[in-house]
């Protein structure tokens, strides 16, 4: 049956209806439905060995435009659709986006589980089906609210499986139920993206925003996702949240084992874990636990192959973010893992006298990173840079002991998503240029160097750039309220807000442009300032940051004497779905963390591969995409990871100093607490951050300050030169091959999982 021909076929059946004579809400219906019955026709991926990606967090976004990439039928519908008055984009909105992340850690997951399964390795996701998600972001009077995300609709990607498992804290039982996505690849097979949800859920349980009964576990466990991406949770609730999520993965793989008729003393002949994060890593004990209570296994026979099936992906190297829990909220919520955990830590404290590679230490506090270097095979950092810190200084302890475990695996991104999904124009136009091969392999983008100087070429770029800007400037007028100049400059800082990733620091570039305006020195092309992030609601600094550029949205926009000439922008609930529209318009891709902090960064590939230029410390995954594009072609500033590394180690960083020093840092901070912004912003929220940049400045933003300015305003000059600044986007876009996930998989699947 041709593709219309089935689209009718649904219709008919569910509405009575031709497709031309359908709403757009039948039609988004009747899509989801097809792709369902189309994916159900696609092979499953089989293999002797599967890997399942264990994650508290997949971002996954809408599907239903990838999906109809990914099975080949995006463009047929399309016209299928046209053909019959309709509009397949205007459908693709219906889809509400699904927030089961909180940024890096979970769009990557996401991006890893569409690559697996292009590629045509058997792998699955295993995570929670968060009913409200991550929180939806509402400014009002300049601050951050947080309201639910009902994401989870009649029409939904989720299918119901049938599947139960209990699941015991201590003596209280639950019971869980598994909904399944597909994982459709790129014109291959199909893979599962696990989803287990609590039976027993009651959403009623939500009173006013996000509030709800913390204790109430029976009903809340899978209602919303942590919205902290640095701080420890220390709460009991996450514990819950993390061992319901294992227990039943545990479950899940063990029960597939059994039914492929695996012997399950040879685990790691067929089964490859990979833990995302500390998050899942109570899994190594479940396992353990089950291996030896249910399963006849002898506790060193469990230990053996659990440790041979699990491996651990470090990505973060904040001190913070690594879990940690007192042995005590262990013995309340999973009293039944404590012996086990204690036994894990007896071994290592009887072969290793060193205190910081314990697992319990002196405190009765349990390191969930350490039971997964002890107990688990691999353990890998996400950029090079970050895994040589990750050997040199975190985690030298263990390296001293195991050298053959770390390795690293550069983050990487789904061209899919990135490229062909989000930027058509442009997949179109290389396709045109160089032929579609870099669909599969993306190496061969590196084709384009080769029309460098290729004029026609070199302005289609642009044209095409041009094109998404002033799509992203409608869509922000629409949304926002607010109209952006499509001539400008768009230079845009697009993550969760940190103070390690220094919005701030481009707060303060903006107090400087405005100031420089007033003066009457006013910049030869417009600039537009777009910032998206969402903050941790109990991140009170990281509020006054959104408060601060809010602030500075209302003063830039309505200065008649300036607006002409800048504006900012910080567009509100800022996801994958707005990520989307801005990376594609973008001009400056704003990376600045401060040198050392940034495990990688991906946003920072993607923008490149969308022709942006990056303005970046060398952090994260920026020392590779400078290396890989060449001083040329990027803009980098400030203090190298080693330097920073000293002031950490020595305490010498006075930030005072900076402010002192320097007239131009002075001004912009002053301009936080002066009677401008006072007027406008709340003197709480101004104060304390004006307090912290001057009294603490943990992240170092005035280190850096007069570097980004003149680096800034350099990359604002050579805009200026179109024809170098065309050159620029051409070799971002050619040098983007490397940062595919494809290329990411297969290292994981060469040097971890080995699954063929
Ligand atoms: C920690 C916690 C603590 C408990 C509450 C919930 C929660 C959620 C997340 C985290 C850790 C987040 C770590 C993270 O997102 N790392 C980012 O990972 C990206 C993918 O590897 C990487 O590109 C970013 O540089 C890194 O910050």
């Amino acid at each position: 049956m041709n593709l219309e021909q089935h689209l009718n076929e649904i219709t008919g059946k569910a509405y009575g209806k031709s497709i031309g004579a359908c709403t757009h809400i039948q039609l988004y219906a009747s899509i989801l439905q097809l792709v369902k019955e189309r994916a159900a026709q696609v092979p499953a991926i089989t293999g002797q060995k599967k890997v399942y990606y264990i994650s508290m967090e997949f971002l996954i976004g809408k599907l239903l435009s990838n999906n109809l990439i990914n099975l080949g039928i995006y463009e047929e519908l399309k016209e299928i659709l046209a053909a019959n008055g309709k509009s397949l984009a205007e459908i693709e909105d219906i889809e509400p986006e699904p927030s089961l992340g909180n940024g890096g850690l979970g769009r990557l997951a996401a991006c890893f589980l569409d690559s697996i399964a292009s590629l045509g390795l058997p792998g699955d996701g295993i995570g929670l089906n968060y009913h409200f998600g991550l929180f939806k972001q509402v400014f009002k009077n300049h601050l951050q609210n947080a309201e639910r995300n009902e994401w989870i609709e009649k029409f939904s990607w989720l299918c119901p499986t049938g599947t139960k498992f209990d699941v015991c804290f201590g003596d209280r039982k639950v019971t869980s139920v598994l909904y399944d996505i597909d994982v459709i690849g790129y014109e291959n097979g199909v893979n599962k993206l696990h989803l287990f949800d609590l039976e027993s859920v009651d959403e009623r349980l939500v009173k006013k925003g996000i509030t709800f009964d913390k204790t109430a576990v029976d009903k809340n466990l899978t209602l919303f996702l942590y919205p902290d991406d640095s701080d420890e949770a220390g709460n009991l609730l996450r514990i819950y949240q993390e061992y319901f999520m294992v227990c039943n993965g545990a479950q899940l793989i063990l029960k597939e084992m059994k039914e492929k008729g695996q012997d399950l003393h040879r685990m790691n002949d067929y089964v490859a874990i990979q833990i995302n994060d500390t998050h899942p890593t109570l899994v190594i004990p479940e396992l353990i636990r089950i291996l030896t209570e249910q399963e006849g296994f002898t506790m060193d026979e469990a230990i053996s192959v659990v440790s041979k099936t699990c491996a651990y992906t470090n990505h973060t190297i904040l001190a913070e973010a690594l879990e940690k829990w007192p042995l005590a909220y262990l013995e309340e919520v999973v009293p039944q893992l404590v012996p086990i955990i204690k036994e894990l830590d007896k071994r290592i404290k009887a072969q290793y006298k060193d205190a910081k590679v314990q697992i319990i230490d002196r405190k009765k506090t349990v390191h969930m990173a350490h039971i997964d270097i002890h107990y688990g095979y691999s353990v890998n950092g996400v950029a090079a840079i970050h895994t040589e810190i990750l050997k040199d200084t975190e985690l030298n302890h263990f390296y001293k002991i195991y050298p053959e475990k770390f390795n690293n695996k550069t983050n990487g991104i789904t061209f899919r998503r990135w490229l062909l999904s989000c930027n058509r124009e442009l997949a179109a136009f290389l396709t045109e240029t160089i032929g579609d091969g870099y669909k599969k392999n993306a190496d061969e983008l590196q084709k384009l160097l080769a029309k460098k100087d290729d004029q026609a070429v070199l302005d289609k770029l642009a044209d095409i750039k041009q094109g998404k800007k002033e799509a992203l400037a409608a869509y922000i007028k629409e949304n926002e309220g607010v109209e952006i100049d499509v001539n400008s400059i768009f230079d845009i800082q697009i993550k969760r807000l940190h103070e390690y990733k220094r919005q701030q620091m481009n707060a303060l570039y903006i107090i400087h442009k405005y100031l420089e305006i007033k003066d009457g020195k006013k910049p030869s092309t417009p600039i537009t300032f777009l910032f998206g992030a969402k903050a941790a609601p109990a991140y009170v600094i990281a509020q006054d940051i959104i408060h601060l550029i809010l602030v500075l949205s209302e003063i830039v926009n309505n200065d008649p004497d300036v607006s002409p000439y800048m504006k900012v922008v910080m567009v509100e609930n800022y996801n994958v779905t707005y990520a989307e529209k801005l990376i594609p318009a973008c001009d400056i891709s704003e990376q600045i963390s401060l040198a050392s902090k940034e495990a990688s960064g991906t946003g920072n590939m993607k923008f490149m591969l969308n022709g942006a230029v990056t303005l970046g410390t060398s952090d994260g995954a920026n020392v590779e995409i400078h290396e890989l594009v060449g001083d040329d072609n990027i803009y980098i500033f400030g203090e190298k990871s080693d330097t920073v590394i000293k002031h950490y180690k020595k305490a010498d960083y006075v930030s005072r100093d900076y402010y002192e020093k320097s007239t131009v840092i002075k001004e912009a901070v002053d301009f936080i607490v002066g009677k401008q912004a006072l007027k406008v912003g709340k003197k709480e929220n101004l104060q304390r951050l004006y307090n912290e940049l001057l009294n603490k400045d943990w992240f170092m933003t005035l280190l850096d300050l007069e570097d980004y300015i003149k680096t800034k305003d350099q990359a604002f000059a050579d805009y200026e030169d179109r024809q170098k600044w065309k050159k620029m986007m051409l070799v971002n876009i050619a040098k983007a091959g490397f940062f595919s996930s494809d290329r990411t998989i297969a290292e994981y699947n060469r040097d971890i999982w080995k699954l063929r």
